[in-house]
């Protein structure tokens, strides 16, 4: 294993997303390995790389970390994005939690049936706006980060989640202007500024070939 930082994953957000985000917001290099087809895919699970036959997986500090949550929670505290003590952390680790809920859903919605699909962008947007958004322009009317008075995981992850709606539903923050306001800070931090530039390593929204790539890479799981 080299020094580097290494991820593997499809040529897609997933469950990898959250991850390059989160090494983008730190400045931190690192590579991708791209699974394109399912031999890509067999070769980990044989080289028994992925401790539950799951990627993500993140070579990292010379461990070969698998499971979203640990990486990011490894990250996050390697980086100084976990807040500055456990009250912190837990409050983190809330709205974290909270968010991860609703991308969840959006990151499953090219999986699913077409029939499905109407149904589940309304679940969407009713979640996001009851749950997420009503609560999180309350907690950003007198404060600029989430969590505490520094940049936390729980920013980037309302920034990355807020644009994926925004993907979806070009005016669902129109009647939310902290957020919007928090979104404008948070985008003008020079490493989020860059990772949004044309060309960094953050994904596209899905298309055809990332869909079809993890359903055949993954068949065993959707038969
Ligand atoms: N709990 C795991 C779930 C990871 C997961 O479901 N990964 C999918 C790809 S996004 C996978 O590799 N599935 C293969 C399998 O479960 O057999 C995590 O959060 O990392």
């Amino acid at each position: 294993m080299s020094g580097k930082i290494v991820l593997y994953y499809f040529n897609g957000r997933g469950k990898m997303e959250s991850v390059r985000w989160l090494l983008a917001t730190a400045g931190v290099e690192f590579e991708e390995v791209l699974i394109t087809k399912k031999e890509d895919y067999d070769k980990l699970v044989n080289d028994g790389a992925l401790m539950f036959q799951q990627v993500p997986l993140v070579e990292i500090d010379g461990m070969q970390l698998v499971q979203t949550k640990a990486i990011l929670n490894y990250i996050a505290g390697k980086y100084n994005l976990y807040g500055k003590d456990l009250k912190e952390r837990a409050m983190i680790d809330m709205y974290v939690e909270g968010i991860t809920e609703v991308g969840d859903m959006i990151s499953s919605l090219p999986f699913l049936p077409p029939d499905n699909k109407k149904n589940q962008l309304d679940k969407i947007e009713s979640k996001a706006k009851e749950r997420l958004l009503t609560l999180f322009e309350k907690v950003l009317a007198n404060s600029q980060f989430l969590v505490g008075n520094q940049l936390s995981r729980a920013d980037v992850l309302l920034l990355e989640v807020t644009l994926m709606l925004q993907e979806s539903f070009p005016t669902i923050l129109s009647s939310y202007p902290k957020i919007q306001e928090f979104q404008g800070r948070i985008k003008a931090l020079p490493t989020i500024n860059k990772f949004l530039q044309p060309g960094s390593a953050r994904k596209p929204p899905p298309d055809e070939v990332y869909v079809k790539t993890v359903m055949e890479v993954l068949a065993h799981l959707f038969k």
